[in-house]
Formats: structure tokens, sequence, C-alpha cells
């Protein structure tokens, strides 16, 4: 069912005034839905700056991409975070996703999706995410004025593990943020997933990224100018970091 445009708007105001946020807690692996925050690691609470009265939470979005909390989300690369979260066993070439948690009943705010893996050297429980990062999807504008979420309001970002992607254990990162003309006021969305590939591999992925640094605050696609971020035309929007490795 797609929500109205005027239930869409009404929506996104109405939350923008309470509590205009959301996080990846569940993610999604073959076609079924996992608890929240099982394979998923879970987020530190912090106040949101722009409502500073009410109680901290979880799902406030991330501001600043020098921090170490962008690999995976507020204090989420941390070994003791892996330590109590699940691995979940994943078929190179199958559909997996996120999916976000009350109080957003969808990823309404506009910008791009991306998908990133980590191997890990060795158990990814214990893995921190400082290694090199590989992009494996990116949802970019969808029309002229259209997101890839924001016009139809979906509650999930479901991409494919590449084919080939080598087995082993790996993090795999899911971001969504909502560019702004205001600089520092980009809102990220991000979370890791603690999987382990099977699969025949045989691919060489790559472009590498690191996290942070791949990409800053001055980014032309987290820094927008007033045509993307009035939607008057999002035709030259660049998601940023590495191209897709494809595998
Ligand atoms: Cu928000």
């Amino acid at each position: 069912m797609k929500p109205s445009l005027l239930l869409t708007i009404s929506l996104s105001l109405l939350l923008d005034s309470v509590s205009a946020h959301y996080a990846f807690s569940k993610f999604l692996v073959n076609n079924t839905e996992t608890a929240q925050w099982q394979y998923v690691r879970n987020l530190s609470l912090s106040r949101d700056p722009h409502n500073p009265a009410v109680e901290p939470l979880n799902y406030n979005p991330m501001f600043n991409l020098e921090s170490v909390d962008m690999r995976c989300g507020r204090d989420a690369w941390k070994p003791e975070r892996g330590a109590t979260t699940k691995v979940a066993t994943v078929i190179a070439g199958e559909k997996v996703g996120f999916r976000i948690e009350y109080p957003a009943v969808g990823i309404f705010h506009d910008g791009p999706g991306t998908a990133y893996l980590s191997k890990a050297p060795g158990n990814v429980k214990e893995y921190p995410g400082d290694g090199n990062w590989f992009k494996i999807h990116e949802a970019g504008p969808i029309s002229k004025t259209c997101w890839p979420f924001s016009c139809d309001v979906p509650a999930e970002y479901n991409f494919t593990i590449p084919r080939k992607t080598p087995p082993g254990q790996y993090l795999l990162r899911v971001e969504q943020f909502w560019p702004r003309v205001m600089f520092n006021e980009s809102q990220f969305y991000v979370s890791c997933a603690q999987i382990d590939v099977v699969g025949p591999g045989g691919g060489k992925p790559g472009p590498f990224a690191k996290f942070p640094g791949v990409y800053d605050n001055y980014d032309p696609g987290v820094w927008v100018d007033d045509s993307i971020n009035m939607k008057r035309d999002l035709s030259s929007y660049k998601v940023p970091g590495p191209a897709p490795w494809k595998g």
C-alpha cells in the first residue's frame, strides 16, 4: 500500500517536529525478518541536538563524518558490541536487507542509500571495522524528483550480496542519509550486521574505502545545493563514495 503524497508530507512534518528519526535495526535474510538488534550491532543512546529535551534514543542520526561512529553507527564499531550480536549465514548472490524500527513508519528522509562490506581478519564479533570496505550497492535518485525511498516510503532497503564475494565473515554496513543545504546538518543513519558469507567466491572486491575518511561533510553529495535540497532536479546528484563492486 502506498501512502498518499499528502499523508507522506504531513507524516514527515509531524515526525520532524517530534522524533524525526529511525534506525536500521532488523536484518532481513532469506526473505525473513529477524529480531531487532539480533544480527545488527546495537547503537548507543544520544540526544537529538535539535530536540535536546527529548530523552536520549538509539535511533538518533549522526552528523560528523570524521567520527569513528561512521563505520557502524554510534559505538557499534566496538568489539564488545559485536560480542552480543549474532552472525547470520548469507549465501552469496541472495537478497538481504535492513528494516527500520519504530517510531518512523518508513524511510522517509530524502536521500540515498548505500551498502558496504568489510572482511573481518578473524571473528567478525571482534572486528572493529578498521579495515577496507567496498561498496556493493547504491540507491540514488529514481527520478528527477524522487529519492529511492522518500516517494513511496518503504520500511526496508534490500540489495544483493554479489555472487562472487569471497567466503568468510564480514561486517555489512547499511547507510541512508538526508543530505542538507546547511553545512554539518546532513543526517546519517548507519548500522552494521554481522554476516558469514558462503558461496563459490572467486571475485576480487574493490575499490576500497575507509570509515571514517572516504567522504567528508564538504562532499557535494553530502552538503548539497538548493536544487537538490528542494528536489527540483536530482538528476545531477552523485552518491558519495566509490563505485559499487558488482562481483
Ligand atoms: Cu530524522
